[in-house]
């Protein structure tokens, strides 16, 4: 080196967040990778596919992959989302438990660990404890007590909170600690490689998710049907999607009266897509029933999973 100094290396890899629905998993995708990529919210089972989130530091590059909550499955979907998650595993060079602060380590958590020891038993293990911004100091530490007792001695233990950003780049340092030494395998400013549609798609879901309560959240499923130029308006485009339910009762709460609240939506919606891909869009929404998807496997063919 010319100025007699040794470069650090550059170290590269995939890293998996998993966890029980709802903590904070996608919360913390974003937060690592300074823009919103996945959709978040208070319903458990948000996230559907794996997301890949790109974090770029001067001496590391880290691939994140945030997955759907695991839980035990009561639908087709949920068991197609668990088996999405197990493969992961064998991809990722870190598997990244989180648990959040505020609820007990449970059955759940502990069912998660022995599916990873059997799936990847060399992998190296995380843990991280969520929202911290949530509990006292003292509890936090008992959490992270909690959770080295159940990883094993050998892991690393973090606290962080995603939407403080508190620890934030204390966890990147401890990921990239832990990845091999390579090159990137994105090119920089690449944020994630979700395309803009499935992007669209989901922020759209999150509009929709927002305010719905009970079995809806889960029934609801987002799909692009066509994305077209606008007439006479060369820097706009036309956005046709489809919210599909499981039941017509669904499908009334949804559009709410006379119409109110899928117009709510579409409004929340286009300025968050607007916002994130800066396109000024003009949003069509459409409702329709497709009969209990969630457990129809050519139905679920039909919107992806
Ligand atoms: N107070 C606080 N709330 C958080 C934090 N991180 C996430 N949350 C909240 O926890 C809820 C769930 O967050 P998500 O990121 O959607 O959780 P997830 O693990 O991705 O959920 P699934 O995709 O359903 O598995 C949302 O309401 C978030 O706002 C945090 O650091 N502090
Ligand atoms: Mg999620």
């Amino acid at each position: 080196m010319a100025d007699g100094r040794a470069d650090a290396e550059f170290r590269s890899g995939f890293v998996c967040f998993v966890g029980r629905p709802n903590t904070g998993k996608s919360t913390l995708t974003n937060a690592l990778v300074g823009q919103k990529i996945a959709i978040t919210s208070s319903r458990p089972q948000t996230t559907r596919h794996t997301i890949r989130g790109i974090v770029h530091r001067e001496h590391a590059q880290l691939i994140l992959v945030d997955t759907p909550g695991l839980h035990r499955p009561r639908t087709l979907l949920g068991q197609r989302l668990n088996d999405l998650v197990r493969d992961t595993y064998s991809e990722v060079d870190v598997i990244t438990l989180c648990v959040p602060a505020d609820e007990k380590i449970g059955p759940g958590d502990r069912w998660i660990v022995q599916q990873i020891k059997q799936m990847a038993p060399k992998t190296t293990v995380l843990g991280v404890v969520t929202k911290i911004d949530k509990v006292s100091r003292d509890q936090i530490a008992e959490q992270l007590l909690a959770l080295s007792k159940l990883l094993g001695p050998e892991a690393d233990v973090v606290p962080v909170s995603a939407v403080k950003g508190e620890q934030v780049e204390v966890l990147v340092d401890v990921i990239a600690s832990k990845m091999p030494e390579g090159p990137a395998f994105y090119p920089d400013g690449e944020l994630t490689d979700e395309p803009e549609e499935t992007l669209m798609a989901e922020l759209i879901r999150e509009a929709a998710l927002e305010g719905v309560r009970d079995e809806l959240p889960h029934s609801l499923a987002v799909v692009i049907e066509e994305i077209l130029p606008y007439e006479e308006r060369e820097d706009m485009l036309d956005v046709h999607a489809i919210l599909y339910v499981e039941r017509p009762s669904q499908k009334s709460i949804i559009i709410g009266k006379g119409g109110a609240r899928l117009k709510e939506v579409g409004t929340n919606a286009r300025k968050q897509i607007e916002h994130i891909l800066g396109t000024r869009i003009y949003l069509n929404l459409h409702v329709k029933v497709a009969k209990d998807w969630q457990r129809d496997p050519k139905q679920l063919g039909k919107l992806g999973f």
